[in-house]
């Protein structure tokens, strides 16, 4: 018998509201050596980053903080401030189970927004490049192209790569606008059986992207919808409309940019070069990164011209991830210290393009050389270089950009730089396609029984997704590193992407290293059986943690997760299978976090989303969905109690699913289709 019942891990954060953030003065709140020293220059020369706002805005609203706090009409805002009596509603009569359940998923359909904006310009691109009209793009990866196309059931007989292409960029169109009643095509082909049917019976399926968004917009107006399940519900279709444009994202980026394949790079702010012309791509969208790297590969000449040593490209956020995977490019550090990378004031350009680009990094660039340059139509900072970036003339604005990069290095000479010497050894690249090539040097037949065999031998625990942003409410960095060595520990197989990934890369942990360091006997036996059958492909040995990519390739997770599934023969609900946002804070992070639920997934969160206002919702985000979807949500902010519960999670799905299986076997049955 495992130690825990799955019951007992959806009770409420160990630690209460008032005690989460302990020293709101404290603005020294990173376990990053390098986000630390930093900070102490910052203090030094009286320069403000999102660490001492964040102090400044304490103590936060409670209301807003809880979700109670209705802004959806302007008689508002409302604030439910009383448990009876006209305090307890607002307005409107909307309760607070009500107003918390509209919140939130009016965050979902923000995130789904973002990410599948994101899809639609990569389905753009490809399906341009595709027709010929435009000359920078092509396709890259023809093999996954037909991947894909088997797998959307699009039949790839006698057709060329663009004509194939041209297919498969206006089929993924059409699950952003389809007006008829047939689920998205992207979310159906990569599901298992059991959560088709789970998606018809609840009538949570999307028929397509931008209906699902104007759906639940509309839900939750003044005066529509008052039932928090079903609101719940039609933000879990939103959720899933997230989930297929995060797909298409993937699968698109890697048909035009290459599928990723293991690379040896670096992370954390030490990868600046003050002898060079240091460009960071901040942002997401790899069809502006990937061509900024591409191009300054072709321009190392001009910047040596100009007396540099060579170019320096490196990342922050998903642009710096996705181009991490596919081309190497180090790391320069994560979400919440963005500024900071600045104020090594060694950064000629900050190339960015959409989500999660503090708007604060134009002020800071004010007090160096650093100049910013914004790229897209809807995504603009006062005071910035805005170099609009046209598909058309992709290769020439890339290229304007890093002219402008020589000529900020040129007014640098002669001030001082502080870079952190501070970096670490980072093996990454884990495409689902890559990771399986691992597998299969053990087993060709079939990889993935290579994961599963040894979790159902007990040699790992099972597989966890380390995920999401940072969120100051957490010190930065530290649920995802204490969390990732505790599961470590317990020999849980780790996967990760976005600023999760990026955090255990600037630590260290996605290098050989650490595996002997931090990694259980277990999970230690297994990554050294897996190093050892592909010495021939990574002579650098295997990290820690796979990192699969950015946080649209969470999908990548996914189907890792399904294949899991099929293999075992069972449906999500019982894979060992765990995903942690420890330091979540966006929409995208909610609208994810929802989808991973509705799969079947437990899903920790490790910073409050604004949700415990109501203990109906908060019920239905613990426990209902759990009895519905077989996935839940842990909501738990101290990272070792976070590690416990994702570890029992894992333990109570392995010893189920060997009851059930001997169960099964002695009694000639159906393996039990509970959870
Ligand atoms: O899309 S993890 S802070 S960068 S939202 Fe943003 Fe969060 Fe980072 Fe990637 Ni994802
Ligand atoms: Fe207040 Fe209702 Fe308007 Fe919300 S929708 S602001 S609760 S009146």
């Amino acid at each position: 018998m495992p130690r825990f019942r799955e019951t007992s891990l959806k009770s409420t954060p160990s630690v209460p509201r008032k005690e989460r953030i302990k020293d709101p003065k404290n603005v020294m709140r990173s376990v990053d050596p390098a986000a630390l020293l930093m900070l102490e220059k910052a203090k030094e020369k009286n320069l403000i980053s999102s660490f001492d706002r964040f102090a400044a805005q304490q103590p936060q609203c409670a209301f807003g903080y809880e979700g109670i706090c209705c802004r959806i009409c302007f008689q508002g805002p409302c604030r439910i401030k009383a448990e009876v009596g006209p305090g307890s509603k607002g307005i409107c009569g909307a309760t607070a189970y009500t107003i918390v359940a509209r919140n939130v998923t009016r965050m979902m359909a923000g995130g789904a927004s973002a990410h599948s904006d994101h899809g639609r310009h990569i389905a753009h691109a490809l399906l341009h490049a595709a027709e010929g009209k435009i000359d920078d793009f092509k396709v890259t990866d023809v093999e996954k192209l037909k991947r894909v196309a088997d797998r959307v059931g699009i039949s790839t007989e006698g057709k060329d790569a663009n004509q194939l292409a041209k297919e498969v960029s206006l089929a993924a169109l059409e699950d952003f606008g389809r007006q008829t009643d047939e689920p998205c095509r992207w979310l159906w082909a990569y599901i298992t059986e059991g959560r088709r049917k789970k998606f018809e019976d609840c009538n949570i399926a999307p028929t397509s992207i931008d209906r699902a968004v104007v759906s639940m917009l509309h839900q939750t107006h003044i005066g529509t919808d008052a039932d928090p399940v079903n609101i719940i519900f039609g933000g879990l279709k939103t959720s899933l409309a997230d989930y297929t444009g995060m797909h298409i994202s993937t699968d698109l980026s890697d048909v035009l940019f290459g599928t990723p394949k293991p690379v040896v790079t670096e992370a954390n702010l030490g990868v600046l070069k003050a002898d060079k012309v240091n460009i960071i791509v901040h942002g997401h969208n790899p069809i502006l990164s990937q061509t900024v790297v591409n191009v300054a590969r072709e321009m190392e000449d001009d910047a040596k011209a100009a007396g540099a040593a060579g170019i320096q490209l490196s990342g922050i956020c998903c642009t710096g991830n996705e181009v991490l995977m596919r081309s190497g490019v180090p790391i320069a550090t994560n979400f919440s210290s963005q500024e900071l990378a600045i104020m090594t004031g060694a950064v000629d350009v900050m190339v960015v393009d959409v989500q999660c680009i503090m708007p604060s990094i134009r002020a800071i660039s004010e007090c160096y050389h650093t100049k910013i340059v914004t790229t897209m139509d809807n995504s603009k900072i006062p005071g910035s270089y805005h170099y609009a970036f046209d598909e058309k003339h992709a290769v020439e604005s890339a290229k304007e950009i890093i002219r402008l990069a020589i000529e900020a290095y040129k007014e640098r000479q002669g001030k001082e730089c502080d870079i952190p010497q501070i970096k670490n050894k980072v093996i990454a690249g884990f495409s689902l396609e890559a990771l399986l090539d691992l597998f299969s040097a053990i087993d060709p037949e079939t990889p993935i029984k290579v994961l599963t065999d040894a979790i159902e031998a007990g040699e790992i625990a099972g597989v966890a997704l380390l995920c999401g942003c940072n969120n100051l409410e957490s010190v930065h960095d530290n649920n995802h590193l204490t969390i990732a060595k505790e599961l470590a520990k317990n020999n849980v197989f780790l996967i990760g992407t976005g600023c999760a990934a990026q955090a255990l890369a600037k630590a260290g942990l996605l290098a050989p290293e650490a595996v002997e360091e931090y990694a259980g006997e277990g999970l230690k036996n297994f990554l050294h059986r897996l190093a050892d059958a592909n010495k021939d492909k990574l002579a650098d040995g295997l990290p820690l943690l796979f990192h699969m990519g950015s946080c649209v390739d969470n999908s990548r997770a996914h189907d890792l997760c399904t294949m899991m599934a099929e293999q075992l023969g069972v449906d999500i609900p019982k894979v060992p299978f765990v995903a942690a946002a420890p330091e979540a804070m966006s929409e995208k992070a909610v609208s994810i976090g929802g989808g991973a639920v509705a799969m079947g997934i437990p899903t920790l969160v490790g910073t409050m989303p604004p949700i415990e206002g109501s203990s109906l919702v908060y019920g239905i985000a613990t426990q209902i969905a759990f009895d519905v979807y077989g996935g839940y949500f842990i909501f738990e902010t101290d990272p070792m109690v976070a590690a416990e519960k994702l570890n029992a999670a894992l333990e109570y799905r392995t010893w189920k699913l060997g009851i059930h299986k001997q169960v099964a076997e002695k009694y000639g049955t159906r393996l039990c289709e509970n959870y």
